[in-house]
C-alpha cells in the first residue's frame, strides 16, 4: 500500500553538550584586568537601562544550540545597541547560516562584537566592559551584570568564560577571538527577559527547544521551557512497508465482498479511486462517491442494520459510511497507519471490531473505536495479503491471508492452532472471500479482469460460481 515515509530533516551535527572549551589551566579575572593599559580612556562601561527590583538572575546552565533558526532575537538586539551607544558602532553580527558548530548564532542568541586585542584603545575597551560584566556589579554581586543580562559565557583572545563554571579558561577553539569578543546567551536572556532589560528578575532557566533524534535539528524555538531537556535519541529507522497487492487501488480498484441489500449473501463490487459501484442484482448497481484515490476500503455493517455498507481507511484514518451514497462519514476514529493494511470482523463474535496489519503481526480491536490495540495476533508472512472472515462458522472472524494462489485460514486467534490451506486460482489473481452461499460459513475466491469465482467450501478444486462484474468504466 501507498505509504508514507517521513523524510529526515537535515541538520547540525550534534556536536558533545561539553561547552566550547578544552578544560586547561584557569587565567583569573585579576590577570585580564592586570593587563589592561589605556585605562583612563577605557574605563567607561554600560549603564544601566533598568531600576532592578530584586537580585540577579541564578547563574545561567550551559544551553547549547540545538536548532537551526538563526532569527535576531530581542535580548541579542538590545545588547548590540548597548554597545553601540557604549563604545560607538561597530560591524558585529547575531545571527549565522546553520553548521555543525554550536556557536548560538544559529539560534540568533550570541553576539560577535568587533574588537581588535592588537589596539590598545580596543583591547582597554573590552577589559572594562569584561570587567563590568564578570567582576562584582554595584552590589558586590559576582558577575551581577553577567546574570541580569543572561550572558551563557564570553570568548576573548584564547580565553573562555562561562556562567556555568564562572572561571576563565583558556580557549583552543579554531579562531583565537582576537578579533572579536563573543558573547552566548542563555534563552531569557537572548529573548530580552532579564533584568537588565526589564528590571524584574526571570527565574529559574529555559532551556529552550529540545533536540528529540540525535543528529536532527531540535524543532525552532517556541516558548519558555523551564524543564531539561532529556536526552535524544537516535530515529528510529521508517519500517519497510510490506508490498502487497491491495496498494494496486489507483488504476485497477480494489473487488469488494459484502452483503449490501441485508439478504444473508455476500454479493460483489468495486472501489476505486473513490468511487464505489456495487452489484445489487443481474441488472441492477449502485454508484457513488466516497473517499478518493488512494484510500482502502473497508466493508462491514456497520450501524448493525444487517447491511453491508463501505467505508474507507486512509493511513489510520477510518471513515465508515451506512448507506450506499455519496457524503459523509457516519462515523469516525483513528486506529493504525499508513503503513497497515485495515481488515474488519468479529473477532469475539458479537460486536464488530477493526484490525491492522503490517507484516505477520495482526493488531485487533473489537469495536468500532479509535484507541490502541486489545489483541495481537502473529499470523502469516510479510508480503501475504490479509483477509478476515469466520471460516468455521461458529460467528467469529479470525485471520487469513492470501499467499499467491494459496490461502492459510486461522480458526481463533491462537497461531498455533490449526490452519487450513486451500489453493484456488492463480497467483496474478486477487483475492476474495465471503459466504456466497449464506452457509454462514466464509469461503475464498479469485477476481480476475472483472470476472470474480469461488467456491463454496474450502477443499479446493473449481469453482462453485462466478459472475462478471467490472463496474463502471
Ligand atoms: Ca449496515
Ligand atoms: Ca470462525
Ligand atoms: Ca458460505
Amino acid at each position: 500500500m501507498a505509504t508514507l515515509v517521513a523524510a529526515s530533516v537535515v541538520a547540525p551535527a550534534a556536536a558533545s553538550a561539553e561547552p566550547p572549551s578544552a578544560p586547561l589551566p584557569a587565567v583569573e579575572v585579576g590577570q585580564l584586568e592586570a593587563s589592561t593599559t589605556a585605562a583612563a580612556a577605557a574605563a567607561v562601561v554600560p549603564a544601566p537601562v533598568s531600576t532592578y527590583t530584586a537580585a540577579p538572575e541564578e547563574l545561567g546552565r550551559y544551553v547549547p544550540q540545538v536548532s537551526c533558526d538563526p532569527v535576531e532575537r530581542p535580548g541579542a538586539q538590545a545588547f548590540r545597541a548597548l554597545l553601540d551607544r557604549t563604545y560607538g558602532a561597530n560591524a558585529g553580527g547575531i545571527t549565522r547560516a546553520c553548521s555543525s558548530s554550536r556557536t548560538e548564532h544559529s539560534e540568533g542568541r550570541a553576539y560577535d562584537w568587533m574588537r581588535d586585542a592588537g589596539e590598545p584603545a580596543e583591547a582597554a575597551q573590552v577589559e572594562a566592559f569584561l570587567g563590568w560584566l564578570i567582576g562584582p556589579d554595584a552590589e558586590g554581586v559576582p558577575a551581577g551584570n553577567a546574570r541580569r543580562l543572561g550572558v551563557m559565557y564570553v570568548i576573548w583572545d584564547r580565553k573562555i568564560w562561562g556562567s556555568y563554571n564562572q572561571t576563565w579558561k583558556a580557549y583552543t577553539g579554531a579562531s583565537p577571538h582576537r578579533d572579536h569578543v563573543h558573547v552566548s546567551f542563555t534563552w531569557d536572556g537572548a529573548m530580552g527577559r532579564t533584568s537588565f532589560w526589564r528590571g524584574r528578575t526571570a527565574t529559574g532557566q529555559d532551556y529552550g527547544p529540545c533536540q528529540v533524534y540525535v543528529g536532527e535539528a531540535a524543532p525552532a524555538y517556541s516558548g519558555r521551557n523551564t524543564s531539561p531537556c532529556p536526552p535524544a535519541v537516535p530515529r528510529t529507522p521508517t519500517p519497510t512497508p510490506t508490498p502487497t497487492p491491495v496498494v494496486a487501488v489507483p488504476t485497477t480498484g480494489v473487488p469488494l465482498v459484502g452483503d449490501w441489500d441485508g439478504s444473508g449473501g455476500d454479493k460483489v463490487g468495486w472501489y476505486r479511486d473513490g468511487v464505489v459501484s456495487l452489484r445489487m442484482g443481474p441488472t441492477t448497481a449502485v454508484t457513488y462517491r466516497f473517499g478518493k484515490a488512494g484510500d482502502l476500503p473497508v466493508v462491514g455493517d456497520f450501524d448493525g442494520d444487517g447491511k453491508d455498507s463501505v467505508g474507507i481507511y486512509r493511513a489510520g484514518q477510518w471513515h465508515l459510511r451506512n448507506s450506499h451514497s455519496s457524503g459523509g462519514a457516519d462515523h469516525y476514529f483513528v486506529f493504525g497507519n499508513a503503513s497497515q493494511v485495515p481488515v474488519v470482523g468479529r473477532w469475539g463474535g458479537g460486536q464488530l471490531g477493526v484490525g491492522v496489519v503490517s507484516g505477520r503481526r495482526w493488531l485487533l480491536r473489537g469495536s468500532l473505536s479509535g484507541g490502541g490495540y486489545e489483541k495481537e495476533v502473529n499470523f502469516g508472512a510479510p508480503g501475504d495479503v490479509p483477509m478476515a472472515g469466520d471460516w468455521d462458522g461458529d460467528g467469529k472472524d479470525s485471520p487469513g491471508v492470501r499467499r499467491e494462489r494459496m490461502r492459510y485460514l486461522l480458526n481463533g486467534q491462537d497461531p498455533s492452532g490449526p490452519v487450513t490451506a486451500v489453493s484456488f486460482g492463480s497467483p496474478s489473481d486477487r483475492g476474495i472471500s465471503g459466504d456466497f452461499n449464506r452457509d454462514g460459513s466464509d469461503t475464498v475466491g479469485i477476481e480476475r479482469t472483472g470476472l470474480f469465482a469461488w467456491r463454496d467450501d474450502l477443499r479446493g478444486g473449481g469453482a462453485t460460481a462466478s459472475i462478471r462484474y467490472a463496474g463502471p468504466s
